[in-house]
């Protein structure tokens, strides 16, 4: 694995100024230096409720996010801390911590949904961080949740089967784990005791009733359900005495509460082994430069006054990395051709077969690195490239082959033109002695190796300029009779008759060879865009399988609690989840 950069604080990766959200290059550019895949944790929540120094925890360090006590200095917005993975090889760690959720002071409500949304779009675990115990307040200060639907896209076109955009949620949100910090009661229901998940399910519990204020009650929770399907909880108590909690930063577990020191480490042990990759619907691993453009096509949508939307941000991701990898499969296969290829080759076959075997490869290469790729747009690129680079080798190797043959015909026959020239032949019987050297030096000719795929059509090229002076030679040997000239004429004709037909001959073999190449790319490419659809197939129904489970899970629940009107609405939701899976399930594109 390539070395990564190790990042000795965090940087800001998202500024929240003055209304404004601006990326910051320099975190940027950390994030395209990151090549490996990402599990990126995101923790958001009330200011001065420790969340900071919970992160630093998760970055196995005392220092890094800056604590509370000089809140007004910090830059707000998001701030990112790259860590290696400590239990998973070659992964890496993002931390996002926000910084001035709530703040009463800065009175911008609107970019702190922004902040959320985009802790919700970026990260693959969402930590929602509050004090003491989940009460309405809690509840309450997570209105942003509710706002999500307002915020975020999932699709770029409102689905036409009328499934509202929120229903496409569950594919790419994150798992949500809750922390409740300084949390002081006994866990226990009816007087029985129960698990932190426990509690968090019972806090997620609705309320009979339409009034307003029902409403207020269940519509966060609601929303909780339906968009995150892991959800997880962890309870805190207080790390150490009040008077002491301003100096966490300087103290060592043993001076902190033993039962903080275990939650916390539970906690970490937890998000390192069950926080997955960042992973995009489709399936795509999520590393450095991949998230570096998702923070920027992001952030770009809500300073144009847009919605961010999940899809369009893939798409603008393919769009990219398929136009590398067209570029990355060419390289590949002029490297491969470049290192295999002699020109001339002893027949176009063997070129061809050459072409054939790096053009697999490329293709190859182009699939493993690319994804969503409209209309198969990058692949038809790729196609054509591929195609001119093999006539433009065809048309090399004919040059190639040309240049030797003609270099050793000047080298065999050269001695004779001179001899022709001083009229060694220009007497009685030169004639024969003529064709009889000519055919011996063709001999010569014919015996020599690596001459290409031109060497007949070369020859008889040169010999044909030559006509006129054998033809005058003949003509003027006065040991032949007029009779005798004619047959000659005849023979003379005739051979090159025949010549011409070998040529030809050839000629058409070479064109049919290089038309079933062309069959037999356009058989490479359909074979290997089938098995990746295929593959895709498999992996949506996947996809649409996990969330159908968890929609039919929450409906039955829904049921249970006698909820009739939300229950009926997600069981539309699964309908036409199940219709769109209908086509899918059938096309198998292999068969
Ligand atoms: N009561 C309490 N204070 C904490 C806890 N964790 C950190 N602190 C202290 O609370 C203050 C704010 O912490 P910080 O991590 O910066 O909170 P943030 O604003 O949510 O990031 C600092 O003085 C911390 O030392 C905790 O679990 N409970
Ligand atoms: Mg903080």
């Amino acid at each position: 694995m390539a070395s990564e950069i190790r990042m000795p604080a965090p940087v800001c990766l998202i500024e929240n100024t003055e209304g404004q959200l601006v990326v910051n290059q320099e975190a940027l550019e950390i994030l395209s230096a990151t090549k490996n895949p990402l599990v990126v944790v995101a923790i958001v929540g009330l200011y001065r409720t420790g969340k900071s120094y919970l992160m630093n925890k998760l970055a196995g360090k005392n220092k890094g996010f800056s604590l509370g006590s000089t809140v007004q200095s910090h830059t707000k917005g998001i701030w990112m801390w790259c860590v290696p993975h400590p239990k998973k090889p070659d992964h890496t760690l993002v931390l996002l911590d926000t910084e001035g959720l709530g703040d009463v002071e800065k009175g911008d409500n609107q970019n702190d949904s922004w902040i959320f949304a985009l802790a919700i779009l970026l990260s693959s675990t969402f930590v929602y961080n509050s004090m003491g115990t989940i009460n309405q307040q809690a509840m309450d200060q997570l209105h942003y949740v509710t706002e999500l639907s307002d915020r975020i896209r999932a699709k770029s076109s409102p689905n036409s089967n009328g499934i509202e955009d929120s229903a496409d949620f569950v594919s790419f949100f994150p798992d949500f784990v809750w922390t409740l910090r300084d949390f002081s009661l006994e866990l226990e229901a009816d007087g029985l005791p129960i698990t932190a998940d426990e509690y968090l399910e019972n806090s997620l519990k609705l309320k009979q009733g339409t009034t307003q204020s029902d409403q207020n009650f269940n519509l966060p929770r609601l929303c909780i359900r339906k968009f995150f399907p892991k959800k997880k909880c962890f309870i805190f108590d207080r790390p150490t005495h009040r008077k002491k909690l301003g100096q966490l930063e300087t103290l060592h577990d043993n001076d902190l509460d033993p039962e903080f020191v275990q939650q916390a480490s539970a906690f970490c042990s937890y998000i390192f082994k069950n926080s997955k990759t960042k992973t995009l619907s489709g399936g795509i691993k999520v590393n450095g430069p991949r998230l570096e453009k998702l923070v920027q096509t992001y952030v770009d949508a809500i300073s144009r006054g847009d919605l961010p939307c999940m899809e369009n941000a893939i798409l603008a991701l393919a769009q990219i990395e398929n136009a590398a990898a067209v570029q990355k499969a060419i390289a590949h296969y002029d490297q491969q051709m470049g290192q295999m290829l002699q020109l001339p080759t002893e027949t176009l076959q063997e070129l061809l077969n050459l072409h054939r075997a790096c053009e697999k490869e490329a293709i190859e290469l182009f699939m493993r690195n690319s994804f969503k790729d409209r209309d198969h747009l990058c692949q038809k690129d790729l196609a054509a490239q591929l195609e001119k680079k093999r006539d433009d080798f065809c048309k090399q190797n004919v040059q190639a082959s040309t240049d030797r043959c003609s270099d050793l015909l000047k080298d065999i026959f050269s001695p004779l033109e001179e001899a022709v020239k001083q009229g060694v032949y220009s007497k009685p019987g030169g004639y024969r002695l003529l064709i009889q050297k000519i055919q011996e030096l063709k001999t010569k000719y014919l015996q020599q190796p690596n001459k290409g795929i031109q060497a007949e059509e070369v020859l008889q090229e040169y010999l044909k300029s030559k006509e006129s002076v054998t033809d005058a030679i003949l003509q003027t040997d006065q040991t032949l009779t007029e009779k005798e000239k004619e047959i000659e004429v005849e023979r003379v004709k005739a051979e090159s008759a025949q010549a011409a037909a070998k040529v030809l001959e050839e000629m058409q073999i070479k064109n049919q060879q290089l038309m079933e190449q062309k069959e037999r790319s356009h058989q490479e490419h359909v074979r290997q865009l089938t098995e990746k659809m295929e593959r895709d197939r498999v992996q949506w129904l996947d996809e649409q399988e996990r969330i159908l489970a968890f929609k039919l899970q929450e409906q039955a629940r829904l049921l249970k609690e006698g909820f009739q009107n939300e229950s009926k609405r997600l069981h539309t939701e699964i309908q036409n989840i199940q219709k769109s899976m209908e086509k899918p399930r059938k096309t198998c594109f292999l068969s």
